[in-house]
Parts: C-alpha cells; sequence; structure tokens
C-alpha cells in the first residue's frame, strides 16, 4: 500500500495508470488547475523510485482538498522561503502547487536589498512578490532589522567617522520607508525586528550595535516606521528559541513593554528551527499560549525539524527512523498549531531538502533532511503527517 490520500479526496496506489483518467477528468469536469498540477505532480513521482498514482476521483470528492495550501487555507497560511533564483526551477514548481505564501530566504534583508546608502537591489525581491502576486499567494517580509546583514555603511558617516545616534535612526527610518513602502499592500506582514532577545543579558536585549548605537529604543522605532510606511501590515517580532523559559520570559517582557508604550507589535515570530528530539510540544504550547494571553497573533516563520540532536552527528536511529521520527513531530507540532486560534501562519525554511541552511558550512555533515519534501521534491513522511494533522 501507498501511503493514504484519503485526506486528498483520493485513493492511491503504487501504480500511476490513472493519469489518464485525471487528465480527462479535468477537461469533462472542470477540475482545478491546481489539482491538476498537483496529480500530475504525483503522478510525475512515479518515474522515479517512489510511486504513487491517483485513481479518478469520485464526483463528490472531486473539490477535495489536494495540496497543503488548499488542505490548511482556510485556516492558516502555509508558506515557504525561497530565493529568486529558484522561482524557475522546481523549488517554483512546487511553491505554487502545495503552498500559498511565500518569504525571501534572503533577498529583503538589509545587507542584501540595501547594499548602499543610495544603492537598492530590488530585483531579487520584486522577483518574489511578483511570483507570489501571479500565483496568488501571501507575502511575509523578512527583515527589517537584524544583529547580522545589517550594512556596515549605517554605522559610518560621510567622514568616515561612527555614525551618530540620530543619523543611524534616520537611515533606519529611510530604510524602513523606502521598503516597506515599495512592497505595501504586497507583504501583508514584516519581521520588523529580528533575533533581538538575549536573556543573558539584564533588560533581555542583545548587545549588538544597535544597542550600542542607538540604546534600547531601536525597536519601537522600528515598529513605529514600518507602522507609518504601511498602517495595513501586520508587525512581528521575530526569533528563534522562544519555547525556552528564560528566553519566552525575556520576550514577553519586552512585547509588554513595547505594548505598554503604545508601539505597534500585532505579533509574535516563532523562528522554530528545532530538531525531531528536542523542543517537547509542551514546552511550544506554553510560549504560544503567553503570547495569546497578550493578545498578540502567533506565526511559525521559519521552520524546520533537524534529524539530528544538536552538534551531534553520530545518531543512535537509522534514516528511515528519524524520518518516520519527523513525520510524527511535524504531526504533532501541527496538530498543536492548529489548537491555537491565534496562530495564523506556519512558514517553512526552505521548499525542499536539497537546500537547506542547515547544510551550509564545513562544521556539518550536509545530509540534514529538514523539510517536508526531500531532495528530489518527493513528499516525505514529514509531508503526508503535516497533510494528515488537518483532518485529525
Ligand atoms: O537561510 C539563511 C541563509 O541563507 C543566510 O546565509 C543566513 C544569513 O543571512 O540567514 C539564513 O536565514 C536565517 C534567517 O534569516 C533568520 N533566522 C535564522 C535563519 C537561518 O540561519
Amino acid at each position: 500500500m501507498g501511503p493514504d490520500l484519503s485526506v486528498l479526496g483520493f485513493s492511491v496506489k503504487h501504480s500511476c495508470s490513472a493519469m489518464s483518467g485525471i487528465t480527462s477528468m479535468k477537461k469533462s469536469s472542470g477540475m482545478t488547475s491546481r489539482l491538476h498540477r498537483v496529480a500530475v505532480f504525483f503522478c510525475a513521482l512515479c518515474i522515479g523510485q517512489t510511486s504513487y498514482a491517483v485513481d479518478k476521483p469520485q464526483p463528490s470528492q472531486a473539490a477535495a482538498p489536494v495540496s497543503l495550501a488548499d488542505a490548511f487555507g482556510g485556516r492558516l497560511k502555509i508558506g515557504a522561503a525561497i530565493e529568486a533564483s529558484q522561482l524557475s526551477g522546481a523549488h517554483g514548481v512546487l511553491l505554487a502547487q502545495q503552498f500559498n505564501s511565500v518569504v525571501a530566504e534572503n533577498a529583503m534583508k538589509p545587507a542584501d536589498i540595501h547594499p548602499g546608502e543610495n544603492t537598492y537591489n530590488f530585483g531579487p525581491a520584486d522577483a518574489i512578490v511578483d511570483f507570489a502576486q501571479h500565483h496568488h499567494m501571501a507575502v511575509r517580509g523578512h527583515t527589517l532589522l537584524w544583529h547580522k546583514r545589517t550594512p556596515d555603511w549605517f554605522w559610518i558617516d560621510k567622514d568616515g567617522q561612527p555614525a551618530s545616534r540620530e543619523l543611524v535612526l534616520e537611515r533606519l527610518r529611510q530604510h524602513i520607508n523606502t521598503v516597506v513602502g515599495r512592497y505595501k499592500g504586497k507583504v501583508y506582514a514584516w519581521d520588523v525586528v529580528n533575533e533581538v532577545i538575549d536573556a543573558s543579558q539584564p533588560n533581555c536585549l542583545r548587545n549588538d550595535k544597535w544597542m550600542q548605537v542607538v540604546g534600547p529604543g531601536y525597536i519601537a522605532a522600528a515598529f513605529r516606521d514600518a507602522h507609518a510606511a504601511d498602517p495595513s501590515a501586520r508587525l512581528f517580532i521575530n526569533d528563534y528559541s522562544t519555547h525556552e523559559p528564560a528566553k519566552r520570559d525575556c520576550l514577553v517582557r519586552v512585547v509588554k513593554g513595547l505594548l505598554d508604550d503604545g508601539v505597534p507589535v500585532q505579533g509574535v515570530g516563532h523562528q522554530m528551527h528545532i530538531s525531531i528530539y528536542w523542543p517537547s510540544i509542551a514546552s511550544i504550547d506554553q510560549s504560544l499560549k503567553a503570547f495569546a494571553q497578550l493578545g498578540l497573533e502567533n506565526q511559525i516563520t521559519e521552520l524546520d525539524l533537524s534529524l539530528y540532536q544538536h552538534k551531534d552527528y553520530w545518531p543512535a536511529l537509522s534514516l528511515q527512523q528519524r524520518l518516520a521520527l519527523q513525520g510524527q513531530r511535524y504531526g504533532a507540532l501541527m496538530r498543536l498549531f492548529l489548537a491555537h486560534r491565534e496562530l495564523t501562519a506556519v512558514t517553512w525554511w526552505g521548499v525542499a531538502d536539497d537546500h537547506t541552511w542547515l547544510n551550509v558550512g564545513n562544521d556539518v555533515p550536509g545530509d540534514d533532511q529538514p523539510l517536508l519534501f526531500d531532495r528530489s521534491q518527493r513528499p516525505k513522511p514529514a509531508y503526508w503527517e503535516t497533510l494528515h494533522s488537518r483532518s485529525q
């Protein structure tokens, strides 16, 4: 037996013989183009090692969900991070078939989109936004301020001296006004600040250049600038390890302070770069609850589940066992996310396992497989469990 595709309204077997049936059904029954694309996609898998085939849908099932986007669309935005260079290849095809939201993995970061004071590089970001518009997908903006990828010119004045607090704040305002303004009405949510929390600091804030030159007020300034540039955009504070109690409590403290000061913060972005082994679902639940209680929106913004323990690349379990575990964890996570009414979007940090930040660098094995689709863009147990979580 192949995987149970009943959630799709189809039964699936290890055969591809029904593709012609799908094609003729499309002609005769007005099957949506997404359904047809997905049928072609799954059928194309037959040519590889894993073969799935799609039987004719029953008439009453023809409108059943057939992709992650269709399955979750009414409840959650389902997104993935992408580079502009991937749009025209297999990842672009999969993105359009399976997802209804997109985020630029790098193209909108300050150093990428604004490399010189008077130089903007909008091309890659525009390409991603155009793709999203063409495919009726939502766009998240990532990110307006980060301790990494702030271009060096931000910190130097015209005389080559360290830029003053006022100059840096003015540059930040101009940057945000230009970038948010350009995508106004097209980017529905922004990660305004990224990774500003440091639980080891007495004030909970990272002691980075922003803190040193501007002081803690840079966060409120960024949110106010973003709101001024697009009052309709949803504004998020985004961070990793938000399930860790100390980090979560710090984030709560910082966000409460912003809200008390009337700063326009609408939500918390939980990156969720986690593993098949950790953290507990309960700790994620607790964190989501803490922000829901503040009346905030939660979004999962950079989801991936490494097959490894942190920095331990000698797994006791076989690859097959870990892929199965990954599937179970994805299912459990999605059920938790669905149970949180204030949680509005889940974004994976990549489309398929052949492109993931977890395999970049000299100190990693390079064979991690954290996403829903494998290195040949075929659905993994992670995909099926994610899909099935919607019907449970
Ligand atoms: O995946 C991104 C990688 O390609 C970049 O080299 C890196 C530095 O810009 O950023 C990675 O994405 C990060 C994201 O922007 C913020 N959270 C952590 C992500 C993984 O490092």
